[in-house]
């Protein structure tokens, strides 16, 4: 990214921050190590790419909602991360690091673990259903928002992803890839767009747009975290690379290649920005093409 834009990006992923910590802080409960597992998931790292899509989406189509979108935004971020702690699960892909640190049931157990994803999955529809009160959104806004978030998180989305991923159709082909890419990486990332649309009044043909070109750059960043397994760093990753080579992971490389794998995410990239010509020169453009150059 551009110095200004890392600049913005930065601002902007303190805002996020902020605002899950005044969000987590608020949850009722009466358990403390549970709010510190919920914390630490939530506060503890990553790259904030989903909140900020939303946020350029919602900017780019001239939103004036930046309140509600943060919080929009902000729901999405605790879905994803609510995925990373049970994905980290010894009964998924029993991983030991997260984010830099100790995956969350090795910090905390299983126990707790489960039931801090099952928190953040829950806060996430909570925060989206009283947006209405904080930021006088309409309730059909509201709606839609959840309505996104929920057909990604759900059946057609992370959880059918999560499933095929751990168990994958035959034939293991590139076909199959990119139907597990779609639903465990894509369809969260084009919600994350189209929550920014419709937090800006997109109507239901720019909504379309938006959440396809989101599902283009969804296959670029995962095809991208495949090619990451394998040439990343443990520091830079903040995770274990190699993993899914380690555990016989079906990811493109495997199939194709590491070049062409590169030549495809550069491909949908392309396709993103094909199809969101209001994106041209904007923050979100920037944020698009990141998503393949990144190293993390
Ligand atoms: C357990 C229901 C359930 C779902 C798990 C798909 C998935 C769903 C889990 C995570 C593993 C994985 C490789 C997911 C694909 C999406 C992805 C690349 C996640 C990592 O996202 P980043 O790089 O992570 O944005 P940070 O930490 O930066 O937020």
């Amino acid at each position: 990214m551009t110095s200004d834009l890392d600049g913005m990006a930065a601002r902007d992923r303190e805002a996020i921050e902020a605002r899950l910590t005044t969000l987590v802080d608020a949850l009722a409960g009466d358990h403390d190590g549970m709010r510190e597992a919920i914390r630490y998931s939530l506060l503890g790292g990553g790259k904030r790419v989903r909140p900020l899509l939303c946020l350029w989406t919602h900017d780019m189509l001239g939103g004036w909602r930046r309140d509600a979108a943060l919080d929009a935004a902000c729901a999405i971020e605790c879905v994803h991360t609510y995925s990373l702690v049970h994905d980290d699960l010894p009964c998924m892909d029993d991983d030991d690091f997260r984010r830099g640190q100790p995956s969350s049931h090795r910090r905390f157990g299983e126990a707790v673990a489960v039931l801090a994803g099952d928190a953040l999955l829950n806060l996430a529809y909570e925060i989206l259903a009283t947006m209405r009160e904080r930021h006088a959104v309409d309730a059909d806004v509201c709606l839609d928002a959840t309505a996104a978030l929920a057909r990604a998180a759900g059946t057609a989305g992370l959880i059918s992803g999560q499933a095929m991923d751990l168990s994958p159709p035959s034939p293991r082909d590139a076909g199959v890839v990119d139907a597990i890419h779609l639903r465990k990486t894509a369809r969260l990332i084009a919600a994350s767009m189209e929550a920014g649309a419709i937090l800006a009044g997109a109507d239901a043909a720019a909504r379309d747009r938006v959440r396809a070109a989101g599902v283009e750059a969804g296959r670029a960043f995962q095809i991208t975290d495949d090619i990451l397994d394998i040439e990343g760093a443990q520091e830079t990753l903040g995770k274990t690379p190699g993993k899914d080579v380690h555990d016989g992971k079906l990811t493109l490389p495997s199939v194709i290649g590491v070049d062409a794998s590169r030549a495809r995410a550069r491909s949908h990239v392309d396709a993103a920005l094909a199809g969101l010509p209001a994106a041209k020169g904007t923050p979100l453009e920037r944020l698009v093409l990141h998503v393949v150059e990144r190293i993390r």
